[in-house]
């Protein structure tokens, strides 16, 4: 282990420095296909990491209720210009703590207690937050979940549709945490306007494939978006929303004071760090990457005998189905685990298995490829989870594939450690 020279948390707090020790060599040689994970840049580390986080700001820039914020604001405002330009949007909030909680801000904004919306169902691919019955949103608001067909596994824009004309909603939402397919944001909008819905879109996961042109814009369609910053965006872990005009005063209101206290000014300073590395031109290049190597990955999974969900990928992830191989989602996780290969078992639609099984996993690209993978060795993680997908809890597979998989992941350098 690689122990941080002159590191002061290493004498004050042993046990705390040596959880971050074996979290960072467990980061550096393992395979992360978790599409949901990133690595940030040592800039937003250094950001999120200052002393801007002991600073109470509640308030926005220029109209703070605390004292002393004229170099948080400059932070700030950066952060919302940023977004701003990045997106094309008429306005940007980013001081929501999570995604979740960019939620919650949005729907305060435009919905009231008990008001419908349409959103798609979280075993589908939609999130805990867009109306599942465990979850605020679906105790304070009337979701009408809408899915997936069962054949071509693509969002049934026909069933929004007549969903919309029979229900009513006051919002529909779209964007999700697993589909794989582009999402026709003016279909949507077409279909909001056609029964005076406002459109919501939640680009959480695909927030940083947008911001490089590797997948369309809501922006144009969508009178809210809400996003985190840590996914395929390579920021700190944080959200944000953006809006129309007419909506900005309503979604300030609602993220403070409605629902939220003071700002986190040091990981706000790590979001105007992370949207001015979006707005570089290699961050296209990493975007497009991501969704290139994703299409290797699920080519050479499907040519190695898998099914991937919807017969491919358009973003950053997919779906295998593995009821070919008689392994549940949970045992190949585990299995895979073993083998330093970090995924998560996910439904797949219409699994007959319940969310603690499964019959899928979700793979996706963004972490690999901001630590510089490439096709070629995208197709060689591929084989090396078809390996242990074949002699699942196989020890001694599981052993052969960690030593490759170490070896693999240790010919790059961790984001934001190693460089
Ligand atoms: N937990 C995130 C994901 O993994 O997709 C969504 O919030």
């Amino acid at each position: 282990m690689q122990v941080a020279q002159g590191s002061i948390l290493a004498r004050q707090d042993p046990q705390v420095f040596e959880a971050i020790q074996k979290e960072t060599e467990r980061q550096r040689y393992g395979l992360e296909l978790i599409p949901s994970e990133n690595y940030p840049s040592k800039g937003v580390l250094e950001a999120q990491a200052s002393i801007l986080g002991s600073k109470y700001a509640e308030g926005y820039p220029g109209r703070r209720y605390y004292g002393g914020c004229q170099y948080v604001d400059v932070a700030e405002e950066l952060a919302r210009e940023r977004a701003r330009a990045l997106f094309g949007a008429a306005h940007a909030n980013v001081q929501p703590h999570s995604g979740s909680q960019a939620n919650m801000a949005a729907y305060y904004a435009v919905l009231a207690h008990g008001d419908t919306v349409l959103g798609m169902s979280l075993s589908e691919g939609g999130h805990l937050t867009h109306g599942s019955p465990v979850n605020f949103s679906g105790r304070y608001y009337r979701f009408v979940p809408y899915g997936v067909d069962r054949e071509s596994e693509r969002i049934d824009y026909d069933q929004v549709e007549r969903l919309a004309k029979e229900h009513k909603p006051k919002l529909i939402l779209a964007g999700y945490t697993a589909y794989s397919r582009t999402i026709d944001f003016p279909r949507f909008r077409a279909i909001a306007d056609a029964v005076g819905a406002l459109f919501m879109v939640d680009i959480a996961h695909i927030a940083g494939l947008i911001a490089g042109g590797a997948h369309p814009s809501p922006v144009p369609y969508a009178q809210l978006v809400t996003s985190t910053t840590h996914k395929t965006l390579r920021g700190p872990r944080g959200a944000f929303i953006l809006s129309t005009e007419p909506l900005a005063k309503d979604v300030d209101k609602a993220v403070f004071p409605a629902i939220q206290g003071g700002p986190f000014m040091h990981t706000i300073a790590a979001k105007a760090v992370a949207f001015g590395e979006a707005q570089r031109p290699e961050f296209a290049l990493y975007a497009r990457r991501v969704v290139e190597n994703a299409q290797a990955l699920a080519a050479e999974l499907t040519r190695q005998g898998l099914r991937i969900v919807s017969g491919g990928t358009d973003n950053h992830l997919m779906l295998v189905d593995l009821r070919s191989t008689g392994v549940t989602g949970k045992d190949a996780q585990e299995s895979l685990e073993r083998a330093g290969i970090t995924v998560n078992k996910n439904t797949i639609p219409y699994d007959p298995l319940p969310p603690a099984k499964t019959s899928g996993l979700r793979l996706g690209t963004p972490a690999l490829t901001s630590r510089g993978f490439a096709p070629a060795e995208m197709r060689q993680v591929a084989r090396l989870l078809v390996k242990v997908l074949g002699r699942c809890g196989d020890s001694q597979v599981e052993r052969e594939v960690r030593e490759e998989a170490h070896e693999l992941a240790g010919r790059y350098p961790l984001p934001g450690v190693d460089d």
